[in-house]
């Protein structure tokens, strides 16, 4: 059993105005963030990619396994085969396999089966879920709560390209096993979603939404004043 090392910790602690101010900031940039369909195929430094995926990979996770693979595809024709399988796929669930309900949730968006941005985007991110992991000598490594570590990853992901001043698109063709076999990808791995990744088409537009008031989504429990 390997044993506890500890270090001291790298904390940055910040005056209550400035956390203030800080947190009021961040919102602000986060706020702004929207979730892009129309992409420009205009290019993006690889480094860049490069630098989100390691802010990415420093997300908390079960038991510091890291289940989560992540495959970056500029590559034309992957891209146009990654389109092809994901619009056939898409094309059932519109005509077929969603629910009227779902269908009706999914209106004010305006999605159809038609997917071009997994064509002209320059990045198409497929991540991966490791169920497992596999030792140096084919043994299976025990992961643990894979889906809530991918999860948070792609989160912080997502966050570090909006930072760094890309738009991104979480895209789930529905199923997505398709994504093992064009990518070279292991059985132990299953594709969680496919990240689209660059700038904005010019005057790219994106639907009215609205988001929740904090009472809404958010209980705080505090103590209670004797009666
Ligand atoms: N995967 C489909 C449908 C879809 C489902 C949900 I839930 C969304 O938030 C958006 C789309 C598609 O990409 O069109």
């Amino acid at each position: 059993m390997k044993k506890a090392q500890f270090i001291p910790l790298d904390f940055q602690e910040y005056p209550v105005a400035e956390m203030r101010r800080r947190a009021a900031d961040f919102y602000a940039d986060m706020k702004r963030r929207r979730t892009v369909r129309d992409f420009s195929d205009r290019p993006v430094p690889r480094d860049i990619i490069e630098t989100c995926l390691l802010a990415a990979g420093t997300a908390p996770n079960g038991a510091n396994m890291q289940p989560w693979h992540f495959v970056v595809v500029s590559d034309p024709a992957v891209k146009r085969q990654i389109r092809e399988a994901a619009e056939a796929e898409e094309r059932e669930f519109y005509a077929r396999r969603a629910s009227d309900e779902w269908l009706a949730a999914l209106a004010p968006l305006g999605t159809d089966a038609s997917k071009p941005f997994l064509e002209t985007a320059p990045y198409l991110i497929a991540i991966f879920a490791q169920s497992y992991g596999i030792g140096p000598a084919g043994a299976k490594i025990k992961h643990y709560y894979v889906q809530e570590s991918v999860g948070i990853a792609t989160g912080m992901l997502i966050t570090a390209l909006h930072q760094a001043g890309l738009a991104s698109l979480t895209h789930t063709p529905s199923p997505m096993n398709f994504l093992n076999e064009l990518l070279g990808r292991p059985h132990n791995e299953r594709p969680f979603l496919i990240l689209v990744v660059g700038y904005p088409q010019i005057n790219a537009e994106v639907p009215v939404i609205t988001k929740k008031a904090l009472d809404k989504f958010a209980t705080f429990i505090e103590t209670s004043v004797a009666s």
